[in-house]
């Protein structure tokens, strides 16, 4: 009989064979994974799922008991289209639902606001008033199919259309179940979507508790969410631990407001990203069930539901790609596999021109069918955390576990989650890594197949999905004059002013605002005028972009392509006798900007002298911007579909104000076949998703006629 290997002759052997290469892998959050790893590497037991802490998943039985909810997130144009949509999706195999809304809602506005002409019915459905909000769900019983709503600004307005709704269905609200984002902390952070300044904005979530866990129970009040900290660049370290954090502040808020932290922490809800890296993804929602138990444990909670972490997942949105996009299916395949590896509730699979467009019918029911095979197809459900006791995968857990937790010590030695954000520092931890990672990704050293490596030369263009956003809205502002003309205007006014000095006055249970929402609702307020109601006190809030400075340049040492570019850039200020200026302009109600600060963050490493548009802007105010600023270049950045709107009206004010030598270009999810059409309306250079951006600055160069070489 042989003796058994030692590890050190495996290394020995290992060694052998790849003459000596390290094979240790360091992961961009700074985790070193080693090519193996044995019983050694596994100092905790994770016990077994249905039991504290829950490392294993928070049931028993799990999906041999009871698959996860397959809830595609959706929604566009109108209700009636949206909810023609569910019903067919919901025929096919979905299992809850999950509402989008376009921006103009996100941010508190009715579609016939002017400065929301580009956003109505994009990315999302428009919902001003309660009818809306009974169209949408029509024929859906609201309290029998779970029901989740992304909607975080807006939060007041959109909950009190869906409890009336459900009254007017003849529903009891303590039957009412499903979620609501109402996560502001991350959009602070990350997403933008804020109405009010946080103070105020936390006021509302502590209302929404209270009104929630006294009248209904089985709603979750909120989904914690890490998925657009992903998505805007962060580590998985770095979303795990602001998530929880994040969490934590709720927590803190809610109890300084009186509640009872086991009244209410049992219907606290989280949402994930679930990016490419695999095995990190599974030990991340793993280790973000240890979290959440060990802080809520801390925090005083003596109910196990308390500590029990429940999350819905995403597969992660920037890991698809414009180019060669039926890649997107195996990428999408390979996420959902670890959100259900890591024991996810409920999941989004995105479709394959998600990248580029909202879902066609065909690409949704790829999307779809992803679950369902993985669910019916493959007896992957059977067996309970299958992947407990894998020497990597627990090893992981417990690195992530230690990892995000010292982040969180420091978010709670600088005064929690709400102060952390006010100080910028989680934002620019966050986008520091986007920077970091876009030069990983120009250099090559992180592979995207078909974007950085194995190109296609041609591609096949995508059907995508087109929305007619004129039509859109002035369906929805028809519908907003009936509304208005058939109610009772005294009534309503009486509840907007009721709500009014709600928001006046100090938080109470007199004072609840979403109470007093209600009221509006079934006095037919819109939901600009329920959201202006609070404003009156609680103002709008805006921020200013910082990009980060550095980051980008760094990996770009010695890189002659580069240095051939920063040449070019002190050749053209040579010849302007200043850098060249480039306005980086955010327009419409879209908040999403790491695109944005990317490009500000390198083109600034690369000398342009950078103009930070705020977001938010219109059309005339980016005009405004870049006469002041006296630009050479205006790049507007456009991620939710406004960008045939918006962008030819900028072009079109350049010209009135005589300034048709400033370029415009644009840049973000623009798909292919937009592009004759922007073109035609005058931009002179077009950025879409997987572009190099050293070379987009050669590009620029060119237009501001530098002779650039290829
Ligand atoms: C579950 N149940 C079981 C078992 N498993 N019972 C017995 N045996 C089992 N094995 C029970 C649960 O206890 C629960 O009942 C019921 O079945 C439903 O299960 P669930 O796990 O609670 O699932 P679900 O209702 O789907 O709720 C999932 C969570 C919820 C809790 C995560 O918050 C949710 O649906 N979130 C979705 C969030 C979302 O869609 N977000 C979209 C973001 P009880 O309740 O009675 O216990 S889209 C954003 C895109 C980017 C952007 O923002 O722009």
């Amino acid at each position: 009989m042989t003796d058994k290997p030692t590890l050190d002759q495996w290394a020995a052997a290992a060694d052998k064979e790849v003459k000596g290469k390290d094979l240790t892998w360091q992961t961009p959050e700074g985790i070193a994974v080693k090519p193996l790893y044995t019983a050694d590497d596994v100092t905790v037991d994770p016990g077994l799922p249905g039991f504290a802490p829950f490392t294993r998943g928070v049931k028993a039985s799990m999906y041999a008991g009871r698959p996860w909810t397959i809830r595609q997130y959706a929604g566009f144009s109108t209700a009636e289209a949206s909810n023609a949509f569910y019903h067919r999706n919901l025929k096919a195999g979905q299992k809850g639902l999950s509402v989008a809304f376009d921006l103009a809602t996100h941010r508190g506005y009715d579609s016939d606001h002017p400065r929301v002409t580009g956003d109505v019915g994009k990315a999302g459905v428009a919902i001003d008033t309660l009818d809306d909000m009974k169209i949408l769900f029509d024929g859906i019983p609201l309290d029998k199919m779970s029901v989740s709503m992304t909607m975080n600004g807006a939060v007041i307005p959109i909950l009190a259309f869906f409890i009336v709704a459900g009254e007017e269905q003849g529903v009891d609200r303590k039957l009412l179940d499903g979620t609501i984002q109402n996560d502001i902390l991350k959009e602070f952070m990350v997403r933008n979507t804020y109405i009010y300044p946080p103070e105020p904005s936390m006021r509302i979530i502590s209302d929404i508790f209270g009104y929630t866990s006294r009248e209904m129970p089985k709603f979750n009040s909120i989904s914690i969410s890490g998925y657009h900290m992903q998505e805007a660049g962060a580590t998985q370290v770095q979303e795990l631990a602001f998530t929880i954090a994040d969490g934590m502040e709720y927590v803190k808020y809610g109890v300084a407001s009186g509640l009872d932290i086991d009244k209410f922490a049992g219907r606290l809800s989280f949402f994930f990203a679930i990016g490419m890296n695999f095995f990190m993804e599974i030990a991340k929602l793993r280790a973000a069930r240890v979290l959440w138990h060990r802080a809520m444990t801390e925090l005083g909670a003596k109910d196990e539901r308390s500590k029990m972490l429940r999350t819905h997942c995403q597969t992660s949105g920037v890991s698809l790609t414009e180019q060669d996009p039926y890649n997107n299916v195996m990428r999408t395949t390979i996420e959902a596999m670890a959100a259900m590896l890591g024991g996810t509730q409920s999941l989004h699979t995105n479709a394959l021109d998600e990248a580029i467009a909202l879902p066609t019918d065909f690409s949704a029911r790829i999307a779809r069918n992803t679950q369902i095979v993985i669910q019916e197809e493959t007896g992957m459900c059977n067996v309970v955390d299958p992947l407990g006791g894998s020497y990597y995968v627990e090893a992981l857990t417990q690195q992530l576990v230690d990892e995000a937790w010292a982040i969180i010590e420091k978010v709670q030695a600088d005064g929690g989650m709400a102060k952390a954000v006010a100080a910028g520092w989680p934002k620019a931890m966050i986008e520091t890594a986007a920077a970091a990672r876009q030069a990983r990704v120009d250099r090559g050293d992180d592979v995207i197949v078909g974007v950085n490596k194995y190109r296609l030369a041609t591609e096949d263009l995508l059907e995508t999905l087109d929305i007619d956003n004129a039509a859109v809205r002035e369906g929805q502002i028809a519908r907003i004059n009936k509304v208005k003309a058939e109610r009772d205007s005294a009534a309503c006014e009486a509840a907007l002013q009721a709500l009014r000095d709600g928001a006046a006055a100090p938080a109470s249970l007199e004072n609840n605002l979403l109470a007093l929402a209600v009221e509006c609702a079934r006095a037919r307020a819109t939901l600009g005028e329920i959201s202006a109601a609070m404003e009156e006190s609680f103002h709008r809030y805006g921020t200013q972009p910082t990009p980060v400075k550095g980051v980008y340049a760094a990996p770009y040492a010695g890189d002659s392509r580069w240095q051939q570019v920063l040449d070019g850039v002190q050749a053209v200020e040579r010849r302007l006798g200043r850098k060249p200026k480039l306005l980086v302009a955010k327009m419409g109600q879209d908040g999403h900007d790491r695109g944005a600060n990317v490009i500000a963050s390198a083109f600034g490493d690369l000398g342009f002298d950078i103009v930070s548009g705020p977001l938010f802007q219109t059309p005339d105010e980016t005009v405004v911007l870049a006469l002041q600023n006296d630009v050479d270049v205006v790049g507007a950045s456009s991620l939710a579909a406004g960008h045939k709107t918006l962008i030819p009206d900028l072009i079109a004010k350049l010209r009135e104000a005589g300034r048709t030598d400033i370029k415009v270009i644009a840049g973000g999810v623009i798909p292919a076949k937009d592009y004759d059409f922007l073109r035609d309306a005058g931009v002179q250079g077009i950025y879409g998703p997987g572009t190099n951006v050293v070379e987009a600055a050669a590009d620029v160069l060119r237009l501001l006629g530098h002779n650039m070489p290829p």
